[in-house]
């Protein structure tokens, strides 16, 4: 055993375990691919304990893997082989609200929902609005540049991110940035960190850019028949006088998973192949009623639904909002690419066709949801009933293979929010070309030169 286990332990007494059910439990994240082997777990109270931990675990050359609130979908916070997770969930610090600067700052543990109901008093909020509020924590937030369902509006994490506090594998606090709207002094290094997946170095506190909360806002639900329908929807309401916050999509085949999953009736009267979801923020100029008749005149919608008030509004939000979990049974294999928005429709129309040549008689159940505005789809295959897991891997990577090319040839990517992590490591050479990756490894090796800090995420060495 390696001896730097006993120092951990000794130092952090009951903040280290090594129970089989916290080492499943905070040693892999939403993913379930990949079986968590840590060695142990440790819960450090605060930078400078962050700071010993890593240090530490440099001189004994045991390796560490940085753990949030393991809501991530890419393998990322996942620690196959003996590391060390050391999770940021005591590092739950919320700051006074900066209402002249309009920033925060705050411990990388504090969960996105806790953040939000901090800054919800001031009239404020962090603009990151994740499915995973409750439990995705700001440092993941961060580490990961998540996305979201504002990301049409607001972008994504790293937007809204001024300074952070992040601890070096050598165990070295830096300070990256502060409360400073301006500055222009050298290379951004807090915003590298944002998406660099734990791999550069861990972050333990966070200066964040607020923005005022939006005012009452509209929901629509449009039935469209196709997808290029969908985006003909997005283009029209582009150009009229409104301020769209969200465009999301979902297919008929995810509406019936998540009525099944949450007993809800149906919400329109007529069914069809796609779903927008539209929120935007209420027009003082248009009357929302002359914008469905312009979309339904104009022909690319077919039927929709316009939120009567907050509940009706939070009642359409559920059937995108709990598409993730009405699939869970399935255990699909996820997919979360990203293409030109303008692009959309050729790669539907592709990515259906594919989708069809599929073998039978045992074409794959697939999904298709997510956030058109930005361009960016989720592709769940779902698991039958009676094929193994070993038969299912097998064929989602081979899907996998065609899918990404697909991708690559339309100028996509192969993560639009999710990361790459270890499920997307071996197409990751389909769109970043070798010199990007090349200056990607010779980064890495600067901030981490032993390769012990999420070794083996987003590519090998
Ligand atoms: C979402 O947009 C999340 O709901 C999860 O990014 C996507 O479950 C998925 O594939
Ligand atoms: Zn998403």
């Amino acid at each position: 055993m390696n001896p730097g286990l006993a120092v951990l332990q000794a130092r952090l007494g009951s903040r280290f375990s090594t129970d089989p059910e916290h080492l499943r439990t905070w040693g892999c994240d939403w993913t379930r691919a990949f079986a968590p082997q840590p060695a142990a777990v440790v819960w450090p109270a605060d930078t400078s304990e962050v700071a010993d931990i890593l240090a530490l675990c440099s001189h004994h050359h045991l390796a560490v893997v940085p753990s949030g609130g393991r809501t991530g979908l890419a393998a990322a916070a996942v620690a196959t082989n003996g590391e060390i997770v050391l999770s940021l969930d005591r590092l739950q610090h919320l700051g006074p609200v900066d209402l002249a600067g309009r920033t925060v700052t705050v411990g990388a543990g504090v969960a996105n929902q806790a953040l939000q109901d901090h800054l919800r008093p001031f009239g404020l909020w962090w603009p990151v609005d994740l499915a995973s509020k409750g439990s995705a924590q700001i440092g993941g937030n961060l580490a990961t540049n998540a996305g979201g369902l504002r990301v049409l509006r607001y972008g994504h994490a790293r937007h809204w991110l001024l300074g952070v506090q992040a601890v070096t594998m050598a165990g070295e606090v830096l300070e990256l940035g502060g409360p400073l709207v301006k500055d222009n002094s050298g290379y951004a290094l807090a915003q590298l960190l944002a998406g660099s997946e734990g791999t550069l170095a861990v972050i333990t506190q966070a200066t964040l850019a607020l923005a005022p909360l939006p005012g009452p806002t509209q929901t629509l639900l449009l039935a469209c028949p196709s997808l290029a329908a969908v985006v003909e929807t997005l283009t029209w309401l582009r150009g009229r006088p409104i301020v769209i916050d969200a465009f999301e999509v979902f297919s008929e085949f995810c509406l019936q998973h998540v009525a099944r999953h949450t007993g809800q009736r149906r919400p329109l009267p007529t069914t069809a192949p796609w779903y927008a979801l539209v929120e935007f923020e209420d027009p003082q100029s248009l009357e929302i009623d002359t914008i469905l008749t312009g979309l339904l005149e104009g022909g690319a919608v077919s039927d929709g639904a316009v939120a009567v008030d907050r509940q009706h509004s939070a009642r359409l939000w559920q059937w995108r909002e709990r598409i993730t979990e009405s699939l869970q049974a399935f255990t699909p294999h996820k997919n979360d690419i990203a293409v030109p928005v303008a692009a959309l429709p050729a790669f539907g129309a592709d990515l259906l066709a594919w989708l069809d040549q599929q073998p039978h008689p045992h074409p794959l159940p697939v999904a298709v949801f997510g956030h058109v505005g930005d361009g960016n789809l989720h592709i769940n295959t779902l698991r039958p009933a009676e094929w193994t897991t070993e038969r299912f891997a097998l064929a989602c990577k081979s899907l996998d293979d065609d899918l990404f090319a697909l991708v690559a040839a339309h100028r996509g990517s192969i993560s639009a929010e999710h990361g790459i992590g270890l499920v997307k490591k071996p197409w990751l050479h389909l769109t970043r070309g070798p010199a990007e990756l090349a200056v990607m490894r010779a980064t890495k090796r600067a901030w981490d030169p032993q390769g012990l800090l999420n070794p083996g995420k987003i590519f090998d060495l």
